[in-house]
């Protein structure tokens, strides 16, 4: 396999001809807008549904160049290189006598989308630079225009195209775009991305989290192909509160920036025209008698948007998530959330998930143990991951990767929070499954620590006012005659709108046993989400309750809690740690961890630890409940 793709289009359709000629001075601008868009090699604005439009696939074997040293980079006195020995160049020999250092054709390969980690042995605990490159042909009809666009790219990514930077993106887990229109030829394309997973105190996350820092490409690379004005982006939800109240908006960009827009939901029997300001933007407002999006019910509309020469559509549900005292509110009543946490790691092979048949493997694994809610942790999951949620009807609570420490007081820092924040809010507000931003955990409080999160609750309350926020906290413990009573008092607290917490009662503190004389109490008049608690044990390890990484123990520490959870007065959602176990490197105990952290109730061979069977009974006594509340009331 050379690694190069072949992608040809058919030609231009008629109706972009006719428009070609009717609107001969906008055609005028639109050459000239592309022109100046080409020159500027920068990250575009997110494009809208990704898998709905005219897309073709860079996945697949790509070269690579992994470059400890960064020779592709730097010169020996560590000044940037610009000319044929910068790897993005992919330069060839010219005579026998010409020095080239580096060598794409002849260098090893790797599956994009995946991380680098679980590929080669080598690169096991590798964290530096690797030089990917792609090959493609692509015939671009005149008047469209072509976005390349990643999934994500675990942590810095900077992009080249023939030989040209396109643009550098940092972040590890949100989705970016390039333009590439006027830059792509009809053959011999070269893509090269250097993807540098290094850690750094001033990034997000920073350098210590309790998880693998896989590297790579780890979602897919597409091509994205538009007309010249296109709808870029596009909201449809229900106003706040509302059931029947659609509340929308669209982005159009190009040159025609003023024109009419339709918007239909045939199977809902309604359509709508708007008209674009001279922005591109618009809003509008649908009212209908729909059938809501719920985990028993996850029904699906599909919308369609067009505006002159581009449709697109989409299956979107409509749900309202409110909260109101202590309660969750999903559709006007009230939810408990019977969740479980998970990180991206693959059920079907080792590394990151991020396929849609990872993604059905785990949330069957979670709604078998009767949840109808997760938490994806620590960072946003892949994009496959939340459309699945929407489908098969479970509600997810999204993280940015704000963990443990981050330096709060720098300013850079804080700007890539937000731009974080902004993408996953713009890639995922129209999936009704996300019913929750979480915009930290378990970060230490100080007053320039409140600050920064309060810009992002703000952020994120302003940006998506259809969706709650919370953070898991930390909390204090007073003991008064051998009770202890916890109390969730961070000052964040009165920001948000659920509360989230993580403790370890029987594991890093105390005894399971503990628990039974512990009280929670908080000032808040707000709902809790118990985001985490949990103890390890080994898959097959089996001895009694009270040696640790049993089954029996972790079994226990479940049982424990559990009763004492029965007894909080404000407690609406529970994510115990953690779905499945899961790499990290700060896990080195021989025998037990090697290398995971083992809090799984599933090994990561896929094996249910006793503690599954004692939460699941504990979900199922919770459904039950709500059943037999339901018919009481008639409902
Ligand atoms: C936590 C963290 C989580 C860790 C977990 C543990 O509080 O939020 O990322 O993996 O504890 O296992 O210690």
């Amino acid at each position: 396999m050379s690694g190069n793709l072949n992608v040809c289009l058919k030609p231009l359709s008629s109706s972009i001809t006719r428009s070609k000629l009717k609107f001969r001075h906008e055609w005028l601008t639109a050459v000239l807008w592309l022109i100046a868009s080409a020159a500027f090699g920068q990250i575009a604005p997110l494009i809208a549904n990704i898998p709905g439009r005219h897309d073709t696939s860079l996945n697949g074997e790509w070269r690579v160049i992994v470059d400890p040293y960064d020779v592709g980079s730097i010169d020996y006195r560590a000044h940037p290189l610009k000319n044929n020995s910068a790897f993005y160049k992919n330069h060839k020999p010219q005579s026998p006598s010409d020095l080239v250092e580096y060598d794409f054709d002849t260098s090893g390969m790797l599956s994009v989308p995946r991380d680098w980690n679980t590929q080669r042995d080598s690169l096991l605990f590798y964290e530096g630079a690797v030089w990917y490159r792609q090959l493609f042909d692509y015939s671009l009809p005149t008047g469209h225009r072509l976005f390349l666009h990643f999934g994500a790219a675990n942590y810095l990514a900077s992009v080249y195209l023939n030989g040209e930077e396109l643009g550098r993106h940092e972040g590890g887990f949100t989705p970016f775009d390039f333009e590439i229109t006027g830059r792509v030829k009809p053959a011999g394309n070269v893509l090269v991305v250097l993807v540098d997973n290094r850690r750094g105190k001033e990034k997000v996350p920073t350098d210590n989290t309790d998880w693998w820092n896989y590297g790579g490409i780890t979602r897919p690379v597409t091509l994205v192909e538009v007309p010249e004005t296109f709808i870029q982006d596009y909201v449809v939800q229900l106003a706040p509160g509302s059931k029947g109240h659609i509340k929308g908006s669209v982005q159009l960009n190009g040159s025609r920036l003023q024109q009419k827009v339709t918007i239909r939901i045939p199977e809902a029997k309604l359509q709508q025209a708007v008209e674009t300001d001279a922005t591109g933007h618009a809003e509008f407002t649908l009212t209908a008698s729909l059938t809501l999006w719920s985990p028993e019910n996850p029904k699906l509309y599909k919308v369609e948007i067009d505006s002159g020469a581009d449709q697109v559509s989409e299956d979107i549900g409509f749900r309202s998530i409110q909260v109101r005292g202590q309660d969750i509110l999903l559709n006007g009543k009230p939810v408990f959330l019977r969740g479980v946490s998970l990180h991206e790691e693959s059920p079907l092979h080792p590394g990151r998930a991020w396929s849609t048949e990872d993604a059905r493997v785990l949330l069957t694994w979670a709604k078998e143990l009767g949840c109808n809610f997760v938490r994806l942790a620590h960072y946003p999951h892949s994009e496959n991951m939340i459309r699945m949620a929407d489908e098969m009807g479970v509600m997810v609570w999204e993280e940015s990767p704000i963990y443990w420490t981050i330096q709060w007081e720098n300013p850079a820092t804080l700007q890539n929070a937000e731009n974080q924040l902004r993408e996953v809010v713009e890639r995922d507000n129209n999936r009704a499954s996300v019913i929750i931003y979480s915009v930290a955990n378990e970060t230490p409080v100080s007053d320039a620590r409140n600050r920064f999160l309060r810009t992002l609750i703000q952020q994120a309350h302003g940006s998506d006012p259809t969706r709650l926020v919370s953070a898991a906290l930390e909390s204090h413990e007073t003991t008064q005659e051998g009770h202890a009573t916890i109390q969730i008092d961070d000052p964040i607290a009165g920001d948000l709108d659920i509360m989230g917490n993580n403790e370890y009662i029987g594991w890093y503190t105390h005894t399971p046993a503990y628990t039974d004389t512990t009280t929670w109490v908080s000032p808040y008049n707000k709902p809790l989400i118990m985001s985490e608690f949990g103890g390890d044990a080994l898959f097959g390890y089996h001895g009694d309750p009270q040696t640790r990484w049993t089954e029996e123990y972790q079994a226990n520490l479940y049982e424990h809690q559990i009763a004492m959870l029965k007894r909080i007065p404000f407690l609406r959602g529970t994510t115990p740690w953690v779905l499945k176990d899961f790499r990290s490197p700060r896990r080195t105990l021989p025998r037990f961890e090697d290398f995971f952290n083992r809090k799984g109730l599933v090994s990561d061979g896929g094996e249910r630890k006793k503690a599954f069977f004692v939460l699941q009974k504990f979900y199922q006594e919770l459904e039950t409940e709500k059943a037999n509340a339901g018919t009481a009331t008639g409902h």
